[in-house]
């Protein structure tokens, strides 16, 4: 389905339903609740939180909205038979399953954004690398004369800049999997899934369920931009074209990749150099297949060369993503905080070079650690383990290094402090969601950056970080 017509030829679900149930009061629910009002559709709100973040908010701004807190029973959520689901609150929760069988639409934000924006869209999912792609897109879209909405699980509701009736000629949005369970179609001119690896396992009965919730952003894509050597992925493709990103040598030109000249490595679309690798300011081999399937994901556009290039150069990364927040005394401090599941964290431990003290854990949402084990080489010298999860990491990578615990982010930082050597990098990529000790992952990053700018004579940030740079990769096969 093409985005132009598919307004045209079909009544949207707000011209069908003038009641709603809204599932969840967080950012979504709260955007949900804003655009849902400004539309004239009637609604009532249920959260199984008693206070859940946006209850003044709404008390304040919406006082005739009715509420359910403390609960989400059948009785409550079935209110309307049209019902907007929070990302957070699985579908296969009891009501939501109940309302469905009893007839009750139920879907997200993201179907309610894709059935209103005009716009052409991009759509990015996948385990690792989705905020980092989705910037790096909408950076893109701007080098190409493009006014960009970047919006969705990158933090700003999507449906926000349509009440807020902001000025956009493009949408990149980051999809979860949570958001992609609630949206039956995805028009978008090219729609990515980025990488799989095992993530959410406390929602998902199987790695194979979590693959299909990613699958469902191919639904109504022109384009799917997948990595080229994942056979599963490959295999799920439903759209009509395929481009793919890879980090060995492309042979068509639907395909991007690397390959090594005498001039040194080079970023291609199929023979067409696009820019040299090591002009990527990024760390690891993982960013370079972000930045591949980032151009990959605006192809549609045609941008010229220059502009492709120009726009890498000046993208400086993402905050909590492999981030050097200070160097003291020979010892670097990395800031790997949005590392919240073994894929991410595995990827961090194998892109550095050098000695590692290695600050992890939290909460696993169900994870099996033990792909950890692989990813401790001998440079790891030791690892300090904190939060709920942190006995389950410990016997999953047994005696490959030795371990430390701390009941703290400061603690942690402290016994790192007291073990590094001149030389060493103290990097914090926990492999674990933050809600047992922080209230996100930027409030732990942030922890473990005060907890280091406390320790005496720190520099802050802007050290030379010893790691295996874009033209020395460890990992992915580009050597
Ligand atoms: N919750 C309840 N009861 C409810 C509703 C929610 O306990 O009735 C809990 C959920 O289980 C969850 C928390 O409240 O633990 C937040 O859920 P939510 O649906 O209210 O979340 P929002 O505040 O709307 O934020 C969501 C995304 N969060 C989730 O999907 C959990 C945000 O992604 C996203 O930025 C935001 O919408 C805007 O689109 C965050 C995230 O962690 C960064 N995403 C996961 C990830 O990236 O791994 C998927
Ligand atoms: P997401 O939005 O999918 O969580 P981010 O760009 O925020 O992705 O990065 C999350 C974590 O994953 C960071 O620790 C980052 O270093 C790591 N990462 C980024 N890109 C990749 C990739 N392609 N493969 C594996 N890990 C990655």
């Amino acid at each position: 389905m093409s985005h132009e017509n598919r307004t045209n030829t079909e009544q949207t679900l707000i011209e069908r339903f003038n009641s709603a149930t809204v599932v969840g009061l967080g950012a979504t629910g709260y955007s949900v609740v804003r655009y849902l009002c400004a539309r004239g559709v009637s609604v009532t709100v249920v959260d199984s939180r008693d206070n859940p973040p946006l209850k003044a908010e709404l008390t304040k701004r919406f006082p005739n909205v009715t509420a359910y807190y403390g609960t989400l029973e059948v009785e409550a959520v079935t209110q309307a038979a049209f019902i907007v689901a929070s990302p957070g609150v699985s579908t296969r929760v009891g009501a939501l399953q109940q309302a469905k069988s009893n007839g009750c639409v139920v879907v997200g934000d993201i179907a309610l954004f894709v059935q209103e924006s005009k716009v052409p869209l991009i759509a990015i999912t996948g385990s690792n690398g989705k905020s980092t792609v989705t910037t790096l897109v909408g950076d893109l879209c701007a080098a190409a004369g493009k006014v960009p909405l970047v919006a969705g699980n990158i933090g700003k509701p999507a449906l926000d800049a349509l009440t807020d009736q902001e000025s956009f000629d493009i949408a990149v949005l980051e999809l979860s999997s949570f958001q992609l369970e609630t949206t039956p179609v995805v028009p978008a001119k090219a729609a990515a899934i980025l990488n799989m690896s095992e993530d959410h396992m406390d929602r998902y009965s199987s790695m194979g369920d979590y693959v299909l919730a990613k699958a469902r952003i191919l639904r109504g894509a022109e384009r799917a931009v997948l990595p080229r050597h994942d056979e599963q992925l490959q295999q799920i493709t439903r759209t009509n074209e395929v481009i793919s990103f890879g980090l060995d040598e492309p042979s068509a030109s639907n395909e991007y990749g690397v390959k090594r000249k005498k001039s040194g490595r080079w970023l291609m679309k199929g023979r067409e150099r696009l820019m040299p690798l090591r002009d990527v300011p990024l760390i690891g081999s993982h960013n370079i297949a972000n930045v591949l399937s980032a151009f990959a994901l605006v192809d549609f556009l045609t941008i010229p060369v220059e502009g492709l290039s120009t726009t890498v150069k000046a993208f400086k990364g993402l905050a909590h993503r492999m981030q050097t927040v200070a160097v003291k005394a020979g010892v670097t401090w990395v800031n790997d905080s949005k590392a919240t599941n073994v894929g991410a964290a595995a990827t961090a431990l194998q892109s550095i070079e050098g000695d590692v003290i290695w600050l992890a854990g939290g909460e696993g949402k169900g994870a099996d650690f033990s792909e950890l084990k692989h990813a401790l080489t001998s440079s790891v010298k030791l690892a300090v383990l904190f939060g709920v999860d942190a006995p389950k990491i410990e016997k999953a990578i047994g005696d490959t290094v030795d371990v430390c615990h701390a009941s703290s982010m400061h603690e942690a930082v402290g016994i790192a402090h007291e073990a590094a050597a001149d030389g060493f990098i103290v990097l914090l990529s926990p492999a674990c969601a933050s809600f047992d000790m922080f209230s996100n992952f930027e409030h732990r990053g942030q922890a473990f950056a005060q907890a280091v700018n406390e320790l005496p004579g720190c520099a802050k940030g802007g050290g030379k970080l010893p790691m295996g740079d874009a033209n020395n990769h460890k990992a992915g096969g580009i050597q």
